[in-house]
């Protein structure tokens, strides 16, 4: 079979040392204000009429090296490169969607873009309705005829659940709904969302694409249509801008992406045969092995499974101890840094969400989070058996 062509777009991705004096690295473009030739092309410049730069908070070469490679790493035609993950959701919510508007969304998704959608978006009149999206029956019946949009998150965090993609497209574009999709688990390397025809891709650069938890980005692919009014409109007047030196951090840690992820596929996978192996464990959530209730959709819809790997330990008290006890593991929020990182979802990432609607979505009491690290796997598994053993 033929090797993916992600190994080399992720190397060459918006590269130009023809305009950078031959520089390959892209330079860092440190500046917030670019001298413009007359008052005529200025003006189309700065209104995005005629290509170049004015003002950093709507681009930056850099930043334009960057969203040339996230565009080509998902298949989209145009991007946009912002502070953080959640300025990325945030910026797609807001400019496809107005009050008045309604969205359906999933139940399981990051914390804080739940707390997006009930907290910032329904007081500003943007009605919320969240459902088991495992299941395009349920999206059905939540459908209004102010329904705009569609938000899936897949793999979910931190549940591992699966959303069938193609099935989610086939429900939303007859109803006139935009799919926006946050990959930010799976990584271009595993899944193409755009590919099944979603419209909106997101990511959390601070994830695997920037790779070594050095950093907080985000990122947003689709259309040039859409990707321009988010620039030159929303992210014009909410001004979640990346920096210069962050979007060139991403930008390296991409060139290694594909590496990076086939070792992280492989560790996970290592340390989820041996967690299901585990006596006192009660479950292992990783699409990768076939007991994963969507193990099947899986292998339709990615390409591999991923860095991150979901275990219960049926109580709060062990989830803690167990966590506390690692040694080599770091115990950490986020993930997809090239270490290791571990962390219990009741006591910390959900903790804000109430008990009986944390279990609804998911997410059990003793359920731990890990985003296994490309460390040798050997060395991440006594770890966790050296803890596990005094549960
Ligand atoms: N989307 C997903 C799936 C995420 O996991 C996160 C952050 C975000 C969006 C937001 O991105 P940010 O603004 O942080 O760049 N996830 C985190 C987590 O699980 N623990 O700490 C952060």
């Amino acid at each position: 079979m033929a090797e993916d062509p992600i190994y080399t777009t992720a190397v060459h991705a918006g590269e130009d040392p023809l305009r950078n004096q031959g520089s390959l690295s892209v330079p860092v473009y440190q500046s917030a204000v670019f001298a413009l030739p007359d008052v005529e092309q200025g003006a189309a410049i700065t209104e995005g009429i005629q290509p170049g730069y004015s003002y950093g908070r709507k681009g930056n070469p850099t930043q334009a090296a960057l969203e040339q490679a996230l565009c080509e790493l998902e298949g989209g035609t145009a991007a946009l490169a912002l502070s953080s993950g959640m300025a990325a959701i945030n910026v797609t919510l807001m400019t496809l969607l107005a009050p008045g508007d309604h969205i359906i969304a999933s139940n399981c998704l990051y914390a804080t873009t739940h707390s997006l959608l009930t907290e910032i978006l329904d007081p500003f009149g943007i009605s919320v309705t969240q459902v088991d999206a495992t299941n395009p029956e349920n999206l059905d019946s939540a459908l209004t005829d102010k329904t705009r949009v569609l938000l899936l998150e897949t793999p979910a965090n931190p549940t591992l659940e699966l959303i069938d993609i193609p099935a989610a497209v086939q429900f939303a574009h007859p109803n006139g709904l935009k799919v926006v999709m946050d990959n930010t688990f799976a990584t271009p390397f595993n899944q193409r969302p755009l590919d099944h025809g979603v419209d909106v891709v997101i990511h959390s650069a601070s994830k695997y694409l920037g790779g070594h938890g050095d950093l907080i980005a985000g990122g947003i692919v689709s259309t040039k249509e859409v990707i321009s009014q988010m620039r030159w409109h929303t992210n014009k007047i909410l001004g979640a801008v990346i920096a210069p030196l962050t979007a060139w951090l991403v930008l390296r840690g991409i060139r290694t992406l594909p590496l990076r992820m086939e070792r992280h596929n492989a560790n996970a996978l290592a340390v989820a045969r041996y967690l299901e192996g585990h006596p006192k464990i009660k479950q292992v959530l990783y699409p990768g092995l076939p007991s994963h209730p969507q193990h099947a959709l899986a292998q339709q819809q990615m390409s591999g499974y991923g860095g991150m790997v979901a275990f219960d330990v049926s109580e709060v008290e062990k989830g803690r101890r167990l966590v506390d006890q690692l040694r080599l593991c770091t115990l950490a929020v986020s993930l997809g840094n090239v270490e290791t990182l571990i962390q219990h979802s009741a006591s910390m990432t959900h903790a804000s969400i109430p008990r009986e609607q944390r279990l609804a979505a998911g997410i059990s009491d003793g359920m731990i989070r890990m985003s296994v690290g490309i460390e040798r796997a050997e060395d991440i598994i006594a770890d966790l058996e050296q803890s596990i053993a005094q549960l």
